[in-house]
C-alpha cells in the first residue's frame, strides 16, 4: 500500500520519502525487541537441511561469530555430545567426536561472545550430564495447551515450519534433544498415520538440531483407534498392534525416540484397568520399542486411594515394582510427591528404586507459580531438588515446556529464563541459579553491570518471594477450585475429592497449621533415607521450610526467629509482599538500559504480581486467622481487605490477566 502512495507523490518528495520509510525498516529491525529472538545471536540462514549438523555449526559461526577464524575439527574418543573449544596463540578450535558436539561448541562459543567471556587462552571442556535432556509439550491436537499460558501449539493446528525451527535452534542452544510432541492426556488418534505423517515433518525439521522427537500414548489406542475389544497389555492381539504400530512409526522416523505414557491416572486407561501391573504394561511397550532402541518413559503421576496420605500413593504403587521394568523403560518421576507445588521435599521414588532407571519431570511452565504473569525464576527450586537427589542416580531429566506461539514464545519475557536454566541444568545440574540468570540476562538484555548485577540478584530471590506470598512453610495446594492461579485455602464442592481440596492438605483447626506426615501421623517420613526420616521426623529439626509439610504445627510453637509460628507465618506472607514490590522498584530502576518494548511490557507484568501477591497474604491470612484466633502481628502490613471480599472474588481464568482487586469482580 505504502509504495502506491510514494508512487503518486512527485520524485523529490517520492525519494525523500523511500528514505524515510527505508530508516524506519532499518530500526524496526535494529531495535524492536519483542522477546521474539529468545537469548540468541541473530539466526542464521538455516540451511541445516542440506548442510548437515556440521554445516549448521559452521553457518551459526559465519553469522555470529566476531573473533579470528574458528576451526572445526572432528576428533576421536571424546563422550558423544561433548566438545572441546581451545585457544592458543590466535588459534581458536572447536573439536567434538560427533557433529552435534561440534554444533553445542559452537554455540557455546557464541554465548561466550555474547557474554563476553571469550578468553585469549581458553580449553573448555563439556560433556552432558544426561544422555536425554528432553522437553514435554502438553499440547493437544486442536492446539491447545494444558497448563500452557503462552498462546497455542507450534506443533499442532496450523504449525509453521520456520518456527519449528527456530524452536530447534533455540533448543539445540541449550543442549535440549529431545521433545515429546503432545500432551501426556494423550488422544489415541496421536497414533493415525495422517498424524504420524506430521510428526514426521517435525521430525525432519527437528533433527538436523540433534533432537529427536517422542510422542506420549494412550494406552486404550488398540480399542480407541484400532478397533480391537481390550488394551490388555498380555493380550495376543494388543501385543501384535502395538508392535505393527511402531515399526509403522519407525519406517518414518528411523530415529523416532520413543513413548511417554500417563496411565492410570487422572482418569487417563492403562494396564491397571485389567488387572495388570504398571510393569506389565509398560514391558509390552517396551518390547515393541526394544528393535528399535526407543524407549518407554513410564509416569508415576498416580495417586489411586492406596493410602489416606496422597503425598505416599506413588511410592506405594511404584516401589514394589523395583526391578520389574525392562531395560528401555525409565520410570519418569515429578520433582516432589505430590504434583509441581511451589515447594515440595524430594519424591522419595527418586531414593527407593534400586534397581530401574528413573528420570526427573520437572515443570518448566508455571502451572502453580504465577502462570505468565509472575516473575518467578525456578533453577533456585531445581538447585534445591539436585542438592537432595543425587544428579548421577538419574538417568535423564524431562521439563514440561512453556512453549507457545506468543511473540516471545513464553508468555513473560522472563519466563524464557526457566526454558534456557531448564536447558543449562539438564545439561550440568551443578551450575548455580546466579551463573545461569547472569548469562541469561548478559544474552538477552545486554552485558551493562549496571543491569545483570541487580537483575540477577531479583530473578535468584524471585522463587524465595513467590513461595513467601503463596505458601510459606511447607504449605502446599492452597488453588482457588477452578485454576491453579490464585488461592482459595476455603475452596470445597459438592461430591468433591477430599484430596482435591485446600483443607485436606492444610488442616487448620484451633490447635494448628499443617500435615502431620511424621511417625505420629501418616508416617510419609518413612519413605525416606533414616537420615532424613529422623531429620523430618522431629519437629525441632525438620527444616522450616518443610514444617507444615511433616508436622501438624501448634499455633505458637516457637519457632528459629524466636517469634511464634502464627507470626511467622504472617511475617512470610509479608515478606512475599515486599519482595514482590520490591522487584517492580528494582525493574523501574532498569529503563535506561532495557528497550521500552520489553520494559514496559515486563513492567505491567511486575505490576499484577505486586498485586497478587497482596491477594495471596490477605486470602491466606485472614482465613487462617479464623482458625488461629491471633492478631496479625504489629510489624506486619495487615490485610487491606476483607475476608469475605476475598472469598466473593473471581479472576478471569482465560488469560489470568483480569487485575485482582478494585477493577472486575
Ligand atoms: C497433564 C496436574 C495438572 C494436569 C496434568 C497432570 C499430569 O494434575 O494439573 O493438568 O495433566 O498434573 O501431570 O499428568
Amino acid at each position: 500500500m505504502t509504495y502506491y502512495v510514494i508512487l503518486l507523490m512527485n520524485k523529490n518528495r517520492c525519494i525523500r520519502h523511500s528514505f524515510f520509510l527505508l530508516f524506519c525498516l532499518f530500526s524496526l529491525s535494529v531495535f524492536a525487541e519483542d522477546g521474539r529472538r529468545l537469548w540468541l545471536p541473530n539466526p542464521s540462514e538455516g540451511k541445516a537441511d542440506v548442510s548437515g549438523i556440521r554445516g549448521l555449526a559452521m553457518d551459526e559461526l559465519r553469522a555470529n561469530w566476531q573473533g579470528a577464524p574458528v576451526e572445526l575439527k572432528r576428533q576421536k574418543g571424546m563422550p558423544k555430545e561433548g566438545y572441546r573449544i581451545t585457544a592458543t596463540g590466535g588459534r581458536l578450535q572447536v573439536s567434538a567426536t560427533t557433529d552435534v558436539g561440534l554444533l553445542y561448541g559452537a554455540y557455546h562459543l557464541l554465548r561466550l561472545q555474547q557474554t563476553e567471556t571469550v578468553g585469549e587462552t581458553m580449553d573448555v571442556v563439556e560433556q552432558p550430564a544426561y544422555e536425554l535432556r528432553i522437553l514435554d509439550h502438553w499440547d493437544n491436537p486442536d492446539g491447545t495447551i494444558e497448563r500452557g499460558f503462552s498462546g497455542h501449539s507450534i506443533f499442532w493446528e496450523k504449525p509453521n515450519g520456520e518456527v519449528i525451527r527456530q524452536y530447534a535452534r533455540a533448543n539445540a542452544s541449550i543442549g535440549i534433544n529431545g521433545a515429546v510432541l503432545n500432551n501426556v492426556n494423550a488422544k489415541p488418534q496421536t497414533l493415525s498415520s495422517d498424524n504420524l505423517k506430521q510428526v514426521k515433518w517435525i521430525a525432519d525439521i527437528l533433527r538436523p538440531y540433534g533432537i529427536r522427537v517422542y510422542l506420549s500414548v494412550n494406552f486404550a489406542s488398540p480399542i480407541r483407534l484400532g478397533g480391537l475389544p481390550t488394551a490388555d497389555p498380555l493380550d495376543k492381539s494388543v501385543i501384535v498392534w502395538w508392535k505393527k504400530k511402531v515399526d509403522e512409526i519407525y519406517r518414518l522416523i528411523p530415529d523416532f525416540g520413543g513413548f511417554l505414557v500417563k496411565a492410570n491416572s487422572e482418569g487417563e486407561p492403562g494396564p491397571c484397568d485389567y488387572g495388570r501391573s504398571h510393569a506389565e504394561g509398560a514391558n509390552m511397550l517396551a518390547k515393541a520399542l526394544k528393535p528399535h532402541k526407543g524407549i518407554v518413559m513410564w509416569r508415576t503421576f498416580v495417586y489411586a486411594p492406596n493410602d489416606p496420605d496422597r503425598a505416599k500413593q506413588a511410592y506405594k504403587e511404584f516401589q514394589p515394582l523395583d526391578g520389574q521394568f525392562l531395560d528401555n523403560v525409565i520410570l519418569q518421576v515429578k520433582n516432589g510427591p505430590i504434583d509441581f507445588q511451589p515447594r515440595e521435599p524430594y519424591s522419595p521414588l527418586f531414593t527407593s528404586l534400586k534397581s530401574t532407571p528413573v528420570m526427573a519431570e520437572l515443570q518448566i511452565t508455571q502451572e502453580y507459580l504465577g502462570a505468565a504473569n509472575h516473575l518467578t525464576f525456578l533453577a533456585p527450586m531445581w538447585q534445591e531438588f539436585f542438592s537432595l537427589v543425587e544428579p548421577s542416580t538419574l538417568k535423564a531429566v524431562a521439563g514440561v515446556a512453556n512453549v507457545g506461539n506468543n511473540v516471545n514464545w513464553c508468555g513473560h519475557h522472563f519466563a524464557q529464563a526457566n526454558w534456557y536454566a531448564f536447558g543449562r541444568l539438564a545439561w550440568n545440574p551443578k551450575l548455580t541459579a546466579e551463573t545461569i540468570a547472569r548469562e541469561w540476562l548478559a544474552q538477552t538484555f545486554t552485558n551493562d553491570r549496571r543491569f545483570v548485577d541487580p537483575m540477577t540478584e531479583l530473578m535468584v530471590q524471585s522463587y524465595e518471594t513467590v513461595v513467601n506470598y503463596m505458601m510459606p512453610l511447607g504449605l502446599h495446594h492452597q488453588f482457588a477450585g477452578g485454576h491453579h492461579y490464585g488461592p482459595e485455602p476455603w475452596y470445597t464442592a459438592p461430591g468433591i475429592r477430599s484430596d482435591w481440596t485446600p483443607a485436606y492438605y492444610h488442616r487448620a483447626d484451633s490447635l494448628g497449621l499443617g500435615f502431620e506426615r511424621s511417625s505420629r501421623g501418616t508416617d510419609a517420613v518413612s519413605q525416606y533415607p533414616p537420615s532424613l526420616r529422623d531429620l523430618y521426623d522431629d519437629i525441632h529439626t525438620c527444616p522450616e521450610k518443610y514444617l507444615v509439610w511433616f508436622h501438624h504445627v501448634p499455633w505458637d510453637y516457637k519457632m528459629q526467629s524466636g517469634r511464634t509460628f502464627w507470626d511467622e507465618l504472617c511475617h512470610k506472607y509479608d515478606e512475599g509482599v515486599r519482595g514482590a514490590r520490591h522487584m517492580l522498584a528494582v525493574w523501574d530502576g532498569m529503563m535506561p538500559y532495557v528497550d521500552s518494548e520489553r520494559f514496559s511490557e515486563v513492567q505491567r507484568k511486575l505490576r499484577i504480581q505486586a498485586r497478587d501477591a497482596v491477594w495471596w497474604r490477605d486470602a491466606c491470612l485472614l482465613y487462617f486467622q479464623t482458625f488461629s484466633h491471633r492478631p496479625i502481628p504489629q510489624d506486619v502490613e495487615h490485610p487491606v481487605h476483607n475476608l469475605d471480599e476475598m472469598m466473593r472474588f473471581r479472576i478471569n481464568i482465560t488469560n489470568y490477566e483480569n487485575p485482582p482487586f478494585g477493577y472486575s469482580r
